[in-house]
């Protein structure tokens, strides 16, 4: 028995030296290091499969942020368009909008800005009117209370985002009050 021991520790201390002793440690201690993670890992997987009600009331509350804010994009261009003439939006939902002028031209030549109106607002009057607030980003003073959201007026490469409270359910008109453009740069906002 005795015999044996000394046997087993001589070939203890032989196996240490030949794999060069700190390398060994360092490999062991790494595999510690993933097996607790991982032991980690599958503590928390077996919480979350105890506790389904719990962290199904969590993803709720993310999707619903998420549902909350209404992310649009849209884009003016040198031709005196936008690239979209409708957009819809959920009753009660946050509307961050970006409006990006894709084209080259100034903002003295070719401007673009983004207009809400109010429900029953007449367009065209709401643009004859804008021209001659150049330097209100085209939004006449007087008709304020017809502007639900705007954004400045842009030149070409320019972008800008307004976050506004999306009105109550219906139809309103978008419009770019820049001179001359209603006609051409308009859209429906429609609240479902
Ligand atoms: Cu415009």
């Amino acid at each position: 028995m005795r015999l044996l021991k000394l046997t087993f520790g001589i070939i203890s201390i032989s196996l240490f030296i030949a794999c060069g002793g700190n390398g060994s440690q360092e490999e062991s201690t790494t595999k510690e290091k993933t097996m607790t993670s991982k032991e980690i890992m599958q503590q928390k997987a077996k919480e979350r499969a105890e506790s389904p009600e719990a962290s199904k009331s969590e993803e709720d509350a993310a999707n619903k942020n998420e549902q909350d804010v209404v992310e649009i994009t849209i884009e003016g261009n040198d031709q005196m368009r936008f690239n979209l003439d409708e957009m819809k939006v959920k009753a009660g939902s946050t509307v961050k909008l970006t409006l990006k002028h894709v084209g080259k031209m100034t903002k003295q030549q070719m401007g673009h800005n983004w207009v809400l109106l109010t429900k029953g607002t007449d367009i065209m009057e709401f643009g004859q009117k804008a021209a001659g607030a150049a330097d209100n980003d085209y939004i006449p003073e007087a008709e304020a209370s017809k502007v639900i959201a705007n954004t400045k007026t842009l030149g070409g490469g320019e972008e800008t985002t307004i976050t506004f409270e999306a009105p109550e359910k219906g139809t309103y008109d978008f419009i770019c009050s820049f001179p001359g453009h209603v006609a051409l740069m308009k859209g429906k906002f429609i609240v479902q």
